[in-house]
C-alpha cells in the first residue's frame, strides 16, 4: 500500500455517528485500503448554507494501492450506498467523503481536485486533520498548517463530540 490519503467525513442527516462508522467500515472492507489513523469526532456548526442541522465531522488517514481516481470512485459509491442524495449543493447530507490529500500530488481534473480546494478555509476539516498529523505538509502551501488554522474565524463552531451514558457530551477545543 504505497499511497497515503487523508479523507474528511461529514454527516448531518439521520444517525450521524453510524453513518460515519458505516462509511469507514465500507472503505476498509476494500482489500486495497488500510486505515492507518483517525481523528476524534467533532460536532460542527454548518458552514456555507447555515440553515441546516449540525454536522459530525472527522478525518481519517488511509494507505492504499489505489490511484486517487479509483479511491474517489469508491468514496462516491459508498456515499450512494449510504443514501446520499445531492439535492441542495451546500445542503444536508447523510455522508460526505472528501479526499483531502493524496501523497504530495497536485491533481486537477473534472472529477477530482487534490489537495481539496477548500480544505484550508474549513476549521471542521483542519482541526481533525491536524489532530492526526500536526506536521502535515500540503503541496504548494508554504505557511505551516497550524498557523493557517489559527487564522480561521470559525474554530469555536467545532467541538469534540462524545457519547457518555447514551447522551451527547461536548468538549470545547482547548479546554
Ligand atoms: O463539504 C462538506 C459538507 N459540508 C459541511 C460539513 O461537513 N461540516 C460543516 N460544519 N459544514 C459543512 N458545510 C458543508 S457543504
Amino acid at each position: 500500500m504505497e499511497n497515503t490519503a487523508f479523507i474528511a467525513l461529514g454527516s448531518n442527516i439521520g444517525n450521524r455517528y453510524d453513518n460515519m462508522v458505516n462509511a469507514i467500515n465500507k472503505l476498509i472492507q476494500n482489500p486495497s485500503i488500510q486505515l492507518v489513523n483517525f481523528s476524534s469526532i467533532y460536532e460542527t456548526d454548518p458552514v456555507g448554507y447555515e440553515d441546516q442541522d449540525l454536522f459530525l465531522n472527522m478525518v481519517i488517514m488511509v494507505k492504499t494501492s489505489l490511484k486517487a481516481i479509483e479511491l474517489l470512485d469508491i468514496c462516491l459509491k459508498i456515499e450512494i450506498e449510504l443514501g446520499r442524495k445531492r439535492e441542495i449543493v451546500w445542503g444536508p447530507r447523510t455522508i460526505d467523503l472528501d479526499i483531502l490529500t493524496y501523497n504530495q500530488e497536485n491533481i486537477v481534473s473534472e472529477k477530482l481536485n487534490v489537495p481539496h480546494p477548500r480544505m484550508l478555509e474549513r476549521a471542521f476539516v483542519m482541526i481533525p486533520l491536524l489532530e492526526i498529523d500536526p506536521n502535515l505538509c500540503i503541496p504548494e502551501v508554504e505557511k505551516p498548517l497550524n498557523i493557517l488554522l489559527n487564522e480561521l474565524p470559525d474554530k469555536e463552531g467545532v467541538r469534540i463530540w462524545k457519547r457518555k451514558n447514551g447522551e451527547d457530551v461536548f468538549v470545547p477545543i482547548g479546554s
